[in-house]
């Protein structure tokens, strides 16, 4: 089964709905006003379906230059264009227009049907063609069939559908290595249904109970239903006009230009990078800040245009733009894009996104264009290098990257394993990835840090490890832990508990400082269930402080005295010895209340109380009422 996309296009009154109606049997023109003005205002909706399994699915848009926007939303996402010009008029403005914008949305391949036959005299007929070849030339219609029809007489239908089959059985099958997207061309309500979208499938599969996103807006919800040609089918893939029935989502939620697809796998962009041509035959030169109109998917946003490397785009002219929306846009990089002008509005120009979450960069230095560069002409493999580069410390989680690359899930899974073979991308873990020179530059940062810090602090034994990761710019926080787990590895770096030192890294006292160290800690070990406190112990030895005084911290750091609560240290053979009384009391007396602790220790309530909620809270006691028990006993 192979679905592929046909576009009309052309000229208002050409004869375009007419043709899909003696193809298909297919009226497009389904709106009243459509019906009562005989002019096509929005998209139709048509389908042939081929002996061998292939579906032809027809999307009539508008030709009046006021329905252009709705002529760009159908077209987005066709395989084939449909360019039908009236033998009797010839090449009018929407047929250059639309032929224009076909070849901006980089559309393959198509033909013409030269309508109205019947109008037409042989000699005119014949003159027509060649103007026809002519204007074709250029583009990527150039030496297409060109198929003399007529819907009064019937003359070149059976040639024209032979045509068109033949042409769609040349279509390259879509890629199936692709996130889903269904970009929204209609949304309404069905009584006793609730919210339906439907577009053509643009890239993968929906099937019924996917979750699903509407993007811009957020709005989560489940594909409750699906249709393909007016049945119910269980799933839908790329090519196929789907409509899908969306649980729980209020119609007045969703609107035309908004996308499906599966939740979190886009990213809303209000600022994008891309390639940018002006058509040659744009009315004026593109200056930055102009405001246009930006079409992309089935979405119009306005946007102010900025130009990378001069001031002015002249007509015909290529380069890089970078777009400032004035609304999200939902797109991938690879996605064409048509931009038209404020006023008049005409189309001038499109490209291709390079990237919608553009790194910071001045707008003018050589830096961004050369970036720009790269991802417009680098390999896949140097692309994700420079998104990846462009991340910088922060790395990059690989759901972000798949919906700021434009690459397949398959195809972005395998670079990212060639570039951490290659050595240019480290794996935090499997989902977050980093580029060998950020990592680089993070652990020189790190090993200054830890160095500077152990200058200015020589009686700290480490600095605390979110401290070390705030001062080095809040790396992020997996790829933090991994740094450090490397270069513990390496053993270059220590750390213990939350504390993190260079392992060469030994505090060194001077004899006084010893002094006072060393009478301290014999102090607290005669003290034993009875200790002074900090500000006391340290008055004791001349020294005026408190429990955050460097000489008292290195005892503490030492783990020679062991904080009970906030200004209560024991020394730790002390407490050592007094848990080892209090598990051999509750052995025999099952359990133990603060006057017992008192009794038992010898100690005021002061010490007893804090020294039993220690115990709870390492686990070796358990609090029942005012008693303590054995844990687990
Ligand atoms: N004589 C003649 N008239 C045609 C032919 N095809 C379309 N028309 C007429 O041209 C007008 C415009 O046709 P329509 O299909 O609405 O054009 P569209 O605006 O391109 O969709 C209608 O009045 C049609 O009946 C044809 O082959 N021969
Ligand atoms: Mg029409």
């Amino acid at each position: 089964m192979k679905h592929v996309v046909v576009g009309t296009a052309g000229h208002i009154d050409h004869g375009k709905t007419s043709l899909v109606k003696a193809l298909t049997g297919t009226d497009t023109d389904r709106l009243p006003e459509e019906k009562a003005r005989g002019i096509t205002i929005d998209l139709g909706f048509a389908f042939l379906e081929e002996s061998d399994g292939l579906t032809v699915e027809i999307v009539d848009v508008p030709g009046h230059e006021r329905f252009v926007k709705n002529m760009l939303a159908g077209v987005g996402g066709i395989d084939l264009a449909l360019m039908v010009i009236a033998a009797d008029e010839g090449v009018m403005p929407q047929t250059r227009e639309h032929l224009a914008i076909c070849s901006l949305l980089r559309i393959k391949s198509g033909l013409v049907a030269l309508t109205k036959t019947d109008l037409a005299e042989p000699d005119w007929l014949e003159l027509v063609q060649e103007d026809v070849r002519a204007l074709l030339e250029p583009t990527f219609l150039s030496g297409c069939p060109i198929v003399p029809v007529s819907v009064k007489t019937g003359q070149g239908l059976a040639e024209l559908r032979t045509a068109l089959a033949e042409l769609a059985r040349a279509v390259p099958a879509r890629s199936t290595d692709q996130t889903p997207r269904l970009p929204i061309d209609r949304v309404f309500t069905i009584r006793g249904f609730g919210t339906v979208v439907t577009g053509t499938l643009a890239a993968g599969r929906f099937a019924v109970e996917d979750k699903i996103e509407v993007y811009p807006r957020g709005v989560e919800s489940r594909v409750r239903g699906l249709q393909v040609h007016g049945h119910a089918v269980e799933a839908a893939s790329a090519g196929q006009r789907t409509a899908l029935n969306l649980q729980g989502v209020e119609r007045a939620a969703i609107e035309r230009g908004d996308v499906v697809a599966p939740a979190g796998a886009l990213l809303p962009a209000l600022l994008a990078d891309a390639t940018l041509e002006l058509l040659a035959d744009a009315p004026r030169a593109l200056k930055v800040r102009d405001r246009v109109r930006f079409h992309v998917g089935t979405q119009e946003v306005m946007a102010r245009v900025l130009l990378v490397d001069r001031a002015e785009l002249e007509p015909g002219q290529v380069s890089y733009g970078r777009f400032r929306l004035e609304a999200p846009i939902v797109a991938l990089p690879g996605d064409r894009y048509v931009i038209r002008s404020y006023s008049p509005i005409v189309t001038i120009g499109g490209g291709t996104l390079l990237d919608i979450a553009p790194p910071r960069f001045k707008r003018k230095g050589p830096a961004l264009l050369a970036h720009l560069r790269l991802l417009d002409q680098g390999t896949a493999a140097q692309v994700l290098e420079e998104h990846l580069r462009q991340a910088g410390p922060a790395g990059a989680r690989a759901a972000d990257l798949r919906a700021r690359t434009p690459f397949g899930p398959d195809e972005l899974r395998r670079l990212l394993e060639e570039g951490v073979k290659a050595g240019t991308v480290l794996a935090v873990d499997r989902e977050w990835y980093l580029h060998r020179d950020a990592n680089d530059r993070l652990r020189s940062q790190t090993l200054a840090l830890l160095e500077a810090f152990h200058a200015d602090n020589p009686l700290r034994s480490g600095i605390s490890r979110e401290e070390l990761r705030s001062r080095a710019g809040h790396a992020q926080e997996r790829v933090f832990a991994q740094l450090l787990t490397g270069l513990e590895a390496e053993g270059v770096v220590r750390s213990e508990r939350d504390q993190v030192r260079l392992a060469a890294h030994a505090i060194r006292l001077s004899a006084d400082q010893q002094r006072v160290v060393d009478g301290l800690e014999a102090d607290y070990r005669e003290a034993r269930a009875a200790p002074a406190s900090p500000e006391e112990a340290l008055a004791r030895h001349g020294v005026k402080g408190n429990e955050r005084h460097e000489l008292y911290q290195v005892l503490v750091a030492d783990r020679r005295l062991v904080r009970v609560r906030e200004g209560l240290y024991f020394h730790a053979l002390a407490l050592a010895d007094i848990q080892e009384a209090v598990v051999a009391y509750l052995k025999a007396n099952k359990e133990i209340g603060p006057s017992g602790i008192k009794d038992l220790l010898g100690v005021s309530r002061k010490y007893a109380i804090p020294l039993l909620e220690y115990f709870d809270a390492q686990r070796v006691t358990l609090r029942q009422g005012e008693h303590r028990v054995l844990r687990g006993a």
